[in-house]
């Protein structure tokens, strides 16, 4: 009987075994365990779709599971968790499509997610598994937003929402393509509706300056800074003319216009002014003979799309309403358009437009005749196009000659102090619109008072509440969405008052904006997680996922722990203290993975064919964890003939016992140098999040040492614990056959000894002119005439320079000696 390497039957018992002994239980704070330092190394918990796992995940899994179970080998208390986001719009499609209940696709998707992750041997602490749909999860979800609601960062107010009158719903961005339902192809305009909004602008601030001592990368933080997008300028009042001041009046309006600009300094160049289609005045000061032009404009912009509507590359369009303005410096009267590149939801929704400047502006002056007057000096012809760049000012008697930031210093003092504008900080960033009409989602613990604006919120004691069962998904054709069809659990009256339930939901983004932190303390049935919970585990130490997530999950993350801070629930200011992104595993032929494709790679069939840890070794080895790089079969392949060669580093195959090679002897130096290397180079590339190259290390190794007849016990002991963490079904298994009674997962990890990592020969190149002829082995250190000596030796290098003189010798320390002749 052959005793080869047989992952199908080592995994699965390991597998079982980690589960039935809680291996990988994490101690919480004041349990034995907890002494030790802690470790929280999380990765974002997965959608549960129907699809099952996709390659894609196990990448990043595999890489926090090699450091988690690195760290506990270092000593660590390691929180190691993993759960389900499972609140989100495929589930409810499906039941719409299929009348399933989104619980029943929800529990079974669930099972299958949970199959194929333990299949993989990762060391998750299932105790805190947590699932967001759970109403004993979610309750706390509702407890989070009362408290929002509390400090007045939740609100109701007006928003325009997508509404598909043929399916009777409001439809998400992501179900609207060209102004087209994704569905059917159907009309889509916008509505207003009021919609619940969370205060995140009041933390712009906050989430822009404490991304400097985070440990992220880079491109991610670029990527939060230009979605906060912070703006310094000023506010500039512009007076309106008097026949449009007198129209603005007798409607009750202000008779002047502010302005948002981010450069003031061009005020002597702004020869008309825009308003957003939306903004209040337009209505009251559009021109008697203008006003019907201007209102069927209006109509038009606001059923478009912001991101068409500011699109560069878009032909201005706009209509002249008939009024002017003063501009405050010229004193010269400026005609007042409406055009829809200016945005309601930006700045003060009004510009000040300067043609020779901005090339919006510019295009838009050109295509209606306007006047372009320069104010910075820039070398081109400013009428034919704008010059945005630095420079001198000109034409603008307050500020001639001053380079820009100075000009715009200058010229808002002198608006300060004439009152006529102030300085100010303008952010991007919006409030975030929180519900959708939806059914699938965390009910809105509040009530409204029939027939009027008040809202009661529920009481803490009140929680969790429960979303209602629906047997039907079909949309109503109301757009308060399917929760009106709940009709007992509508209404409730409370001391003789009638109430209404809120019938929107919360978003997909609600329950993952605070998961991280009821895997601290999963199971409180007080509070949401204890302040002992926080105070030892948080903040998350390592955070790995894919950059899809880089801006909104992030952020809304990012923002709710702020409040959590300001409420003293958290002690930390930021949740994730180091992140990192896996790259995209791309299908064999390099293109993105996809079903139509036809280029998935299940999980499960792999294992199947190579088993668990030849997976996830390849999951790593195939590059750097942040390159997108290409699925390869013989990639796998090659990871599984690996792991048969460490197999029998250790195993007699015929046998089925220990090689007989494995002495109980002291390594030699030379192997004792190659132990300590080796050790180091996997020690400092785990730690580096280098798992590609901690591999190639471990290859090397055993290649070394594979077919020596002696091979010393300490030396396959130390192999063992260093591969455990890539493959740790097989780590497990050589360390019992090794004769350990017990688990590895807490084993010391090997230590090196840094003196005994150097070589003490080298290899140096000798190049003859600059180019490379050949290679010798000298001692460490050695001396450039020994170097050479040995380098005249050399036959290759021999033949080029032969009955030559050498013009100059270059050497390097244990590198290289060029000769040149
Ligand atoms: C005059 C001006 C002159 C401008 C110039 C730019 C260049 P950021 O940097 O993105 O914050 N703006 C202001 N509110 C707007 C709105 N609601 N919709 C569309 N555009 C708006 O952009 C600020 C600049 O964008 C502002 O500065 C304003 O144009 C325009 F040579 O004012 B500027």
């Amino acid at each position: 009987m052959s005793h080869a390497y047989d992952p199908k039957q080592i995994e699965p018992k390991w597998q079982s075994h980690w589960v039935e002994k809680k291996t990988f239980r994490a101690a919480n704070p004041g349990e034995p365990g907890s002494e030790k330092p802690k470790y929280y190394v999380l990765d974002m918990f997965p959608y549960p779709s129907g699809a099952g796992l996709h390659v894609g995940h196990p990448e990043g899994y595999t890489a926090t599971d090699v450091v988690a179970r690195y760290k506990r080998m270092r000593g660590f208390n390691v929180l190691h968790p993993m759960g389900w986001d499972a609140f989100g719009l495929p589930a409810e499609q499906y039941a719409v499509q299929t009348g399933t209940h989104p619980r029943t696709t929800t529990a079974s998707n669930i099972q299958i997610f949970k199959r194929q992750i333990r299949a993989l041997g990762f060391s998750y602490d299932w105790d805190r598994e947590v699932d967001t749909t759970d109403p004993a999860y979610y309750r706390w979800t509702q407890w989070i937003f009362l408290k929002l609601y509390e400090k007045g960062l939740a609100y109701m107010a007006d928003v325009p929402v997508n509404w598909c009158e043929a399916l009777g719903t409001v439809l998400a961005n992501e179900e609207v393509i060209d102004g087209k339902s994704e569905r059917g192809g159907h009309p889509v305009t916008r509505v207003y509706l009021r919609q619940w909004m969370l205060k995140i602008t009041e933390y712009a601030e906050r989430l822009l300056t404490d991304l400097d001592d985070l440990d992220w990368p880079e491109r991610i933080k670029a990527m939060q800074r230009n979605w906060i997008g912070r703006s310094e300028g000023a506010e500039v009042l512009f007076k309106l003319g008097s026949e449009a001041a007198a129209r603005a009046k007798a409607a009750g309006l202000s008779d002047s216009v502010t302005v948002f600009t981010t450069r003031p300094d061009t005020l002597y160049g702004a020869t008309f002014m825009v308003l957003a289609p939306e903004h209040p005045l337009v209505e009251a000061i559009a021109a008697p003979g203008k006003k019907e032009e201007v209102l069927r404009y209006r109509k038009q912009a606001i059923d478009k799309g912001d991101l068409a509507r500011t699109d560069l590359a878009k032909e201005k369009t706009g209509v002249a309403t008939g009024a002017f303005a003063v501009n405050p410096v010229t004193g010269k009267e400026s005609p007042i358009y409406i055009a829809d590149y200016v945005l309601i939801t930006y700045g003060t929704g009004a510009i000040m437009a300067v043609p020779a400047h901005d090339a919006r502006d510019h295009e838009f002056a050109r295509t209606f005749g306007i006047p372009i007057v320069e104010v910075v000096k820039g070398g081109a012809d400013i009428q034919k196009e704008a010059f945005e760049g630095d420079g001198a000012l000109v034409n603008s008697p307050l500020i001639d000659g001053l380079p820009v930031p100075e000009a715009k210093k200058k010229i808002t003092a002198w608006l300060e102090e004439k009152k006529l504008g102030t300085k100010v900080v303008r952010y991007k960033l919006r409030d975030w619109l929180f519900s959708r009409q939806r059914y699938w989602g965390e009910p809105i613990p509040v009530l409204h008072v029939e027939g009027t604006k008040d809202i009661v919120p529920l009481s803490p004691d009140d929680l969790p509440l429960v979303l209602p069962d629906l047997e039907d998904f079909k949309p109503t054709g109301d757009p308060a969405g399917p929760l009106v069809k709940a009709k007992d659990w509508l209404t409730v009256e409370k001391n003789g008052k009638k109430y209404r339930r809120e019938t929107n939901t919360m978003p997909q983004w609600a329950g993952s904006s605070w998961y991280f932190l009821r895997f601290i303390d999963p199971k409180n049935p007080k509070e949401p997680w204890s302040k002992e919970a926080d105070q030892y585990w948080m903040p998350v130490d390592l955070y790995v996922g894919g950059a899809e997530h880089a801006v909104l999950h992030l952020l809304y993350a990012r923002f709710w722990h702020k409040v959590f801070y300001d409420l003293g629930l958290a002690h930390t200011k930021e949740p994730f203290q180091k992140l990192f992104n896996q790259g995209l595993i791309l299908g064999e032929d390099g293109q993105k993975m996809s079903k139509s494709r036809g280029n998935v790679v299940n999980p499960e069939k792999v294992i199947d064919e190579v088993g668990a840890d030849a997976l996830r070794l390849f999951e790593l080895f195939m590059g750097p964890l942040e390159d997108t790089k290409p699925w390869s079969t013989a990639g796998v392949v090659g990871m599984r003939r690996f792991l048969e060669r460490s197999w029998r580093l250790v195993m007699d195959e015929e046998a089925g016992t220990l090689r007989p090679a494995i002495k109980d002897e002291p390594p030699s130096e030379e192997l004792e140098r190659l132990l300590h290397k080796t050790v180091r180079k996997v020690t400092e590339d785990i730690e580096g999040l280098r798992f590609n190259t901690a591999l190639s290390a471990l290859m090397e190794f055993v290649n070394e040492v594979l077919s020596r007849p002696a091979i010393p016990r300490k030396l396959v002991e130390t192999y063992t614990l260093l591969l455990s963490p890539f493959a740790p079904h097989l780590g497990e298994e050589l360390w019992a056959r090794l004769g350990h009674g017990n688990t590895l997962a807490y084993e010391s990890w090997p230590s090196f000894d840094a003196g005994k990592t150097i070589d003490d020969q080298v290899t140096i190149a000798v190049q003859v002119s600059g180019k490379v002829r050949g290679k010798v082995q000298v001692p460490r250190d050695a001396s450039e005439a020994l170097v050479k000596e040995a380098a005249l030796q050399d036959e290759g290098v021999r033949k080029y320079v032969e009955g030559k003189d050498f013009k100059k010798v270059i050497f390097v320390p244990n590198r290289i000696l060029n000769l040149v002749v």
